[in-house]
């Protein structure tokens, strides 16, 4: 893996060097628990190399922002919220409360949500 924080948490995840709760994983991307979850499907969808926010995304990293998007439908299907809907969010930056700067997609579902989300 080129891109490696050892003091980042979802980059240990990713490696395997802490467990989480994963549903799954390939060479691109991991998916795993949200340890505090906001509802009853709450799963965060990582890249496996270190990239700290959206706002770091540059168009060398095209593949791993597809796959993001693409392992959504995948985890949602293995969730049970494919058909029912599900959301997926982004919290980039200060403002959007980002606590983890490793980039994650929370995919949430299992119930109906209000709107708008703040
Ligand atoms: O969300 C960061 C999310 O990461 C927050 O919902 C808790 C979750 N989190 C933090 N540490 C872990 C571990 N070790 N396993 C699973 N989930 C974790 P943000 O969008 O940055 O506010």
């Amino acid at each position: 893996m080129s891109r490696y924080d050892p003091d980042c948490i979802f980059c240990k995840i990713a490696a395997g060097h802490i467990p989480a709760n994963l549903i799954y994983k390939n060479d691109h991307v991991a998916a795993f628990h949200d340890l505090n979850p906001v509802a009853p499907v709450h799963i965060l969808i990582i890249p496996l190399e270190h990239i700290s926010s959206l706002s770091e995304l540059t168009d060398s990293d095209s593949e791993i922002a597809g796959q993001i998007l693409l392992t959504a439908r995948v985890v949602a299907e293995k969730m049970g919220v494919l058909g029912s809907g599900y959301r997926l969010v982004f919290n980039n930056g200060a403002d959007a409360l980002q606590s983890v700067g490793h980039i994650h997609a929370h995919l949430i579902g299992g119930k109906t949500m209000g709107w708008p989300p703040f």
